[in-house]
């Protein structure tokens, strides 16, 4: 059973979660027989792996670091007999599918590289005995899967990854795997949203699971008193007087539900605010808010794509001192953890699906804003990728729908969006996530340049405008920078003038820099270039009262697939892959210390 649940993992006198993380076993299986050879029961001559983290950056030859194809993780696991009922093995997620097995038996199987995977061995375990958990995985890219990419063979058989996205094919098992134990019928899942009154709160819940038991839930709030109970699957608690949830500024409440008489507990920290969007303005808690942030990756030295509690520590005070309030999770959603800690931050996230590569080049950067007719969507395998991308969105929105911090859900990032074929591929994807959401957030995708305001047939599906735009980086860069200003004000003209009434947000702009450059007058790759770069788009969004966010491309300086155009990786980071401020970082940290958080905000 794959996904019956997607509540994060928790201890408490009726479950149990076990981090299963550490050293595992692992090897590389080029010729796909490792099921014949029955690996499923051990691994022949296996090397040791850490878990969680991107296997490639660990290895010293381009063989194993670029390997492309299967490859397979093992370890072993004591279950105790005095284990719940239901046992699981939970990943948050494996890259970029996964077959799993335990002692030899088939319990799960997933496709996509950035949702969990639940998997039943409630059969397959032993108890009071070492269980073996093994894991087929393969980080081949297709046109049918998400993210878009294909492969190269070179001469010696070996598969290379060819995405059509920028950035490392980073693979393995990158987020921690919990052993799960549960009552039979246990909780699970719930939803909140939530109504503001006045000073009070209604918060209408509902929870699934738990059998025929009665169901009783709580609101405890951060000195532990008990501010509201409820009863029944469904119903609304009245929060007196509530402690708003409000950006960078967070207040979290505990939302705890019982089964039966101590049958099955689960909690989890939530945080009460409304988001709705009322013309050009995103509103939280009815007021507006301008996103100051980032596009990330997760992405670091040596780890790769692995999740560290460290890296995102870091991540977010780097991001507080700059005076930022929102990120997206481009291009894929992130391992829970980020958004668990985003919550607890105040922090704004615009989570997205891995729906990237959507347009047939080697580097969407480059076809971006060539004006090229990139076709896409009227290839056979569309029917396959619609199905992959509905479901993707489906888990995402299922597992993150109950963060406080998510404000807007992304479907896309800079697909081919100017024909029919596209339109009618996007009209399926957003009526298919309409339907999932039960707060109704925004839902949105990153436009490149090609998808302008005469040409994109998809912008009016979104209820906030998201922009990725280069002027004076790949379109009219360094000496060209004031030709690159005016290009970018006549399309923003365009845009105006369609009087559409959304918000817009730029998701990208940026420029590579190299820490060690500096250059007076500036040149392109140098920091002085940046600075002036940024300082001409502040200009551009500050013109226009319906531009209502600016999220810089990107975060931190982050690996890419090799190419001319990258310098061991992409650098258009404010901060160093090593998070450390470029010049730029002091750029921002003035700016958006002194916009107001309200910015463009009044009627
Ligand atoms: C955009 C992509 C992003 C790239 C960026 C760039 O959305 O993934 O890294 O441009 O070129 O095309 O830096």
């Amino acid at each position: 059973m794959v996904n019956a649940s997607t509540l994060y993992p928790r201890s408490n006198a009726a479950r149990r979660a076990d981090i299963l993380d550490g050293l595992w076993r692992f090897a590389f299986d080029p010729k796909s027989e490792g099921e014949a050879a029955g690996w499923t029961k051990a691994l022949p001559a296996p090397i040791s792996m850490p878990v969680p983290a991107s296997f490639s950056d660990f290895f010293t030859t381009h063989k194993e670091r670029d390997y492309v194809g299967d490859f397979w993780y093992e370890t072993d696991f004591f279950l105790p007999e005095n284990y719940p009922e239901k046992v699981f093995v939970r990943f948050g997620s494996v890259t970029h599918r996964a077959v799993i097995y335990c002692n030899g038996v088939e319990v799960a199987r997933h496709e996509g590289g950035f949702l969990p995977i639940l998997a039943d061995v409630t059969a397959a375990a032993r108890r009071g005995q070492e269980n073996r958990l093994t894991v087929r995985a393969n980080n081949e890219l297709s046109e049918s899967t998400l993210p878009c990419g294909t492969q190269k063979v070179l001469a010696d058989g070996r598969k290379i990854s060819k995405p059509y996205f920028d950035f490392y094919n980073y693979s393995g098992i990158q987020r921690s795997v919990f052993l799960v134990g549960t009552p039979a019928e246990a909780i699970t899942d719930y939803s909140l949203t939530y109504e503001l009154e006045g000073a009070d709160a209604l918060v209408h819940y509902s929870v699934e699971g738990g059998g025929e038991r009665s169901i009783r839930v709580s609101l405890v709030d951060a000195e532990g008193c008990t501010v509201a109970r409820g009863e029944g699957r469904t119903g609304t608690l009245r929060v007196e007087n509530a402690h708003l949830w409000q950006v960078r500024n967070a207040y979290l409440y505990r939302f705890v539900i019982e089964a039966g008489e101590g049958y099955d507990r689960y909690e989890e920290k939530v945080g009460i605010r409304t988001v709705r969007i009322d013309g050009h303005r995103i509103l939280i808690n009815e007021k507006p808010v301008y996103l100051k942030g980032y596009g990330k990756h997760e992405d670091s030295d040596i780890l790769g794509r692995g999740f560290s509690w460290a890296v995102a520590k870091r991540d977010f005070e780097c991001m507080k001192w700059t005076g930022a309030n929102c990120f997206r999770t481009s291009h894929y959603p992130y391992a829970e953890e980020w958004y668990q800690m985003a919550d607890e931050e105040g922090f704004l996230i615009i989570d997205e699906v891995p729906a990237v590569g959507m347009m047939r080049s080697t580097h969407n950067f480059a076809a971006a804003g060539t004006g090229q007719y990139t076709y896409f969507f009227e290839t056979p395998t569309v029917p396959e990728l619609l199905k992959n991308h509905k479901q993707q969105v489906s888990e995402m929105i299922a597992r993150d729908k109950n963060h406080a911090s998510v404000i807007a859900w992304s479907l896309f990032n800079e697909p081919e969006t100017t024909s029919e074929y596209a339109r009618n591929y996007f009209s399926e994807v957003f009526a298919h996530a309409r339907t999932l959401d039960p707060q109704n957030r925004p839902m949105t995708g990153a436009f490149e340049k090609n998808s302008a305001p005469d040409k994109c047939r998809c912008y009016d599906l979104c209820d906030m405008i998201c922009l990725n735009r280069y002027y004076g980086w790949y379109i009219s860069g360094g000496p060209e920078i004031e030709e690159a200003e005016e290009k970018f004000r006549a399309e923003m003209d365009k845009w105006a003038e369609k009087k559409l009434n959304v918000p817009f947000v730029f998701t990208e702009f940026g420029t590579d820099t190299l820490a060690s450059e500096h250059k007076l007058p500036s040149v392109m790759w140098s920091q002085e270039y940046q600075d002036e770069y940024l300082e001409r788009n502040f200009g551009v969004f500050d013109s226009y009262d319906f531009v209502q966010g600016e999220l810089v491309w990107n975060f931190a300086d982050f690996q890419t697939t090799e190419g001319i155009m990258r310098v061991n990786g992409n650098k258009k980071g404010v901060f160093t892959r090593q998070r450390q401020p470029k010049d730029a970082a002091f750029v921002f940290k003035r700016r958006w210390e002194s916009l107001p958080e309200d910015y463009k905000g009044q009627e």
